[in-house]
């Protein structure tokens, strides 16, 4: 008998992490975690297996396949928005041919088993793209189909993902004589704001001035913001980040009303940040130095989200608003972990 599992790829990342940690805690499913780096050690006894590889190595998801009966995708594995910008190419295929494998083998393991697996993917705000600051500051609350031009290969990729997923969800070889009944995919996504973590640092995305800000404080290094003060994203902390993937992954599909859904948390600037972490850490050594390509590209994604759907589909609000996220998660556990 194959095994039941949760397939988790880019396992290794903040995301992962915080999935892994909350998967083992609260549920008793078995999770395969995938990811090009071994899994840290901390994780290892969380899960059933790990298995270091590729999402683009076509033989081990087939094997994947043979040796599991997968139930649910959380397809986390990407290249993120500022990494993919020195080699688009390869981010193009890494998040598009990966995330493409993985929807084929879903389809697949939904035909034989019957029931369609559940497809989860974190998608971004960088899917959308403002042209102008002024535009940014006039668009107030932006819904998921409004302002789709992104910019980055990243964002890019995240759209056109969010679009594959639909297609094989509903659309999937729909001139095939056997196409009727078929069941294909369960596709369910969420554009994330900007995440933080007291546990982990990102590596490689446009939003990591936030986090970065926090951790360099708390280990008593100098950092350079690399955005204007007055820059403005939504933020998430990661343990809500966490809740909306798995209460997405939960929710009756008849529940859904769409594919893909916003979520938010707080709106802050770069200068609220400082501020909140020069408070916590009154030697913190930080100062703006704006990298004006970098900057670009976060003026373009929206100041606000309108995350309604969400929570009138599955009920979707976050526990941590800005006061609480840093002042009774980030802080307090930062200071801990470098202690
Ligand atoms: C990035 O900065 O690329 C990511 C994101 C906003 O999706 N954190």
């Amino acid at each position: 008998m194959r095994q039941k599992v949760v397939l988790i790829t880019g396992a290794n990342g903040e995301m992962g992490h915080g999935l892994i940690q909350y998967l083992a805690k609260h549920t008793d499913c078995n999770v395969v975690a995938l990811d090009v780096v071994p899994l840290d050690k901390s994780l290892r006894s969380l899960v059933s297996t790990y298995i270091v590889g590729d999402v683009l190595d076509q033989m081990l998801l087939g094997r994947l396949v043979v040796e599991h009966e997968i139930a649910t995708i959380y397809h986390l594995a990407s290249i993120l928005s500022t990494k993919a910008e020195y080699n688009p190419e390869t981010a193009h295929r890494i998040n598009v041919e990966g995330t493409l494998n993985l929807l084929r083998l879903a389809v697949e393991q939904s035909q034989w088993q019957g029931t369609a697996v559940k497809f989860i993917y974190p998608s971004s705000i960088a899917a959308y793209g403002i042209p102008t600051l002024k535009d940014k500051a006039e668009a107030g609350e932006v819904v998921e189909e409004d302002w789709n031009y992104p910019t980055t290969m990243y964002g890019c990729n995240k759209l056109y993902c969010e679009h594959l997923g639909r297609y094989y969800n509903s659309h999937y070889r729909q001139l095939a004589a056997d196409h009727e009944g078929k069941t294909t995919v369960d596709f369910r996504a969420i554009r994330f704001p900007g995440l933080i973590s007291a546990e982990t640092v990102p590596t490689g995305g446009t939003s990591d001035y936030g986090p970065e800000m926090l951790h360099a404080a708390a280990k008593g290094e100098a950092y350079n913001c690399f955005v204007r003060p007055d820059t403005i994203i939504p933020f998430m902390v990661m343990p809500d980040a966490i809740k909306a993937l798995v209460k997405l992954e939960e929710v009756p599909k008849n529940r859904l009303s769409k594919y893909v859904y916003n979520i938010t948390s707080y709106s802050i600037s770069a200068q609220e940040i400082f501020d909140i972490v020069k408070k916590s850490f009154s030697n913190a050594d930080i100062h703006f130095a704006v990298d004006p390509a970098r900057q670009n590209i976060v003026d373009t994604w929206p100041e606000r989200l309108d995350d309604s759907a969400a929570r009138q589909d599955w009920d979707w609000s976050p526990d941590f608003d800005c006061e609480r996220s840093f002042g009774e998660y980030l802080i307090p556990a930062i200071k801990q972990r470098y202690e």
